[in-house]
């Protein structure tokens, strides 16, 4: 029971369901003690998601880690010419979809890097060509940044392009890229990529074009209280505006073989408050992903009762957070996620992209169930 009169009024507030503000929210990340916060977002998180926590069956793809951008935070990157440097070919990225497919993925996660040699018409194609022959994988493809670097090869708009991916089977966004949107951050932390305007503008076309997307916050390194809730509060504005957003993601800084090696990385600590105070800001997002591969699978457990009612999936072949350090394990069974759920206290379900409950039966092809609706 908190003493503080402050954080107690915020603490009515949020069960009450009150919208907090900037002010509020810097308050809570600067003073609050981890149980109010944790209190405060289990109530928002059971009053969207009841006792449900979600998860998927799912792989990751990253078609090339070459790119001309040259973020400080980032271990994945490579130069053109640098022996790390990889480029899939159309029959590697098909059998990755294909063994997606039979290990019974419902969503291929892609995203990569930057290309200097490569047209849109290639980052087009690796979309085409895998939905032409697995139609019923969900394609999640290309961050914001990316699809920055597409206007910026094309000239074309982001609607115009965000339509002809949509026709050759992209099927939503995922949240990568939005980073801290803070200018100052930004330009200290990954200079000429997509600022925050773009980030944003590009999320908003995109839920005009009718196409679902995430959200994520990278958090942990120089960021300050000011710019996390800065961040989340124009997440917040964009969502009331256009209410396509489906997930948070707030993603700690894992710092190994980085430019920005010397910052330590987040305490479990930290991870649970910034996914508690996620949850707390975000009051008109539906959900929010403990993403065990960035948090541990001990801190994604617990993380079920700071505010996450999702855990991502069986994810395959994650590589952006393996080249900086985690050593969480490459995949997860389905059996072994349902577990961590149930041992936390939560019920499982298995959802597909689109937060469609997933129906296996045996001997059939699984198949997209209800709506989950959540308040
Ligand atoms: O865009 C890169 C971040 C993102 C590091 O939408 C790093 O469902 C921490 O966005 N330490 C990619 N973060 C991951 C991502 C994601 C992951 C899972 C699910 C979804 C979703 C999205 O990872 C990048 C960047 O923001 N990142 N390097 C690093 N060293
Ligand atoms: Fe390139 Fe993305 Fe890494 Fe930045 S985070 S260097 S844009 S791959």
């Amino acid at each position: 029971m908190t003493t503080d009169p402050r954080l107690a009024a915020l603490r009515d507030k949020a069960f009450a369901g009150d919208r907090l503000s900037f002010d509020d929210g810097v308050y809570l990340d600067r003073n609050a003690d981890l149980f109010t916060l944790g209190e405060m977002a289990n109530v928002v998180r059971e009053r969207k998601n009841g006792n449900v926590t979600y998860y998927n069956v799912n792989q990751h793809l990253n078609p090339t880690n070459v790119c001309v951008y040259r973020c400080n935070f980032c271990a994945f990157r490579s130069d053109l010419k640098s022996p790390k440097g990889y480029v899939m070919s159309d029959e590697q990225i098909l059998e990755r979809a294909r063994n997606a497919t039979e290990k019974g993925a419902t969503e291929l996660h892609i995203v990569g890097g930057l290309h200097h040699l490569k047209p849109y018409e290639w980052y087009r194609n690796i979309i085409k060509i895998i939905h032409d022959a697995y139609p019923d994988l969900h394609l999640k493809a290309w961050t914001a940044v990316e699809w920055d670097w597409f206007q910026r090869l094309t000239k074309r708009p982001i609607r115009d392009l965000l339509e002809d991916m949509k026709s050759v089977g992209l099927g939503s966004l995922p949240g990568g890229g939005a980073e801290i949107f803070d200018p100052g951050v930004r330009g200290q932390l990954c200079e000429h990529k997509a600022d925050a305007s773009a980030w944003l503008e590009i999320h908003r076309e995109a839920h005009r074009a009718g196409l679902r997307s995430n959200a994520t916050m990278l958090y942990g390194h120089i960021e300050t209280a000011e710019h996390r809730i800065d961040h989340l509060i124009k997440l917040r504005d964009l969502q009331d505006e256009t209410g396509g957003f489906q997930t948070f993601i707030p993603l700690a800084f894992h710092p190994d073989n980085t430019k920005i090696a010397n910052i330590p990385k987040p305490s479990g600590l930290t991870d649970l408050r910034t996914m508690a105070l996620s949850r707390v800001m975000l009051d008109n997002f539906p959900h929010v992903k403990a993403y065990w591969v960035m948090l541990t699978i001990k801190i994604a457990q617990v993380a079920q009762s700071y505010g996450a009612d999702d855990i991502d999936g069986t994810v395959v072949h994650e590589k952006i957070y393996h080249d900086a350090g985690s050593d969480s394990p490459q995949e997860l069974t389905v059996a072994e996620l349902r577990r961590f759920i149930t041992e936390a206290g939560r019920v499982p379900v298995e959802r597909d992209t689109l937060y469609n409950e997933v129906i296996r039966e045996p001997g059939t092809k699984w198949r997209a169930g209800r709506k989950l609706v959540m308040a």
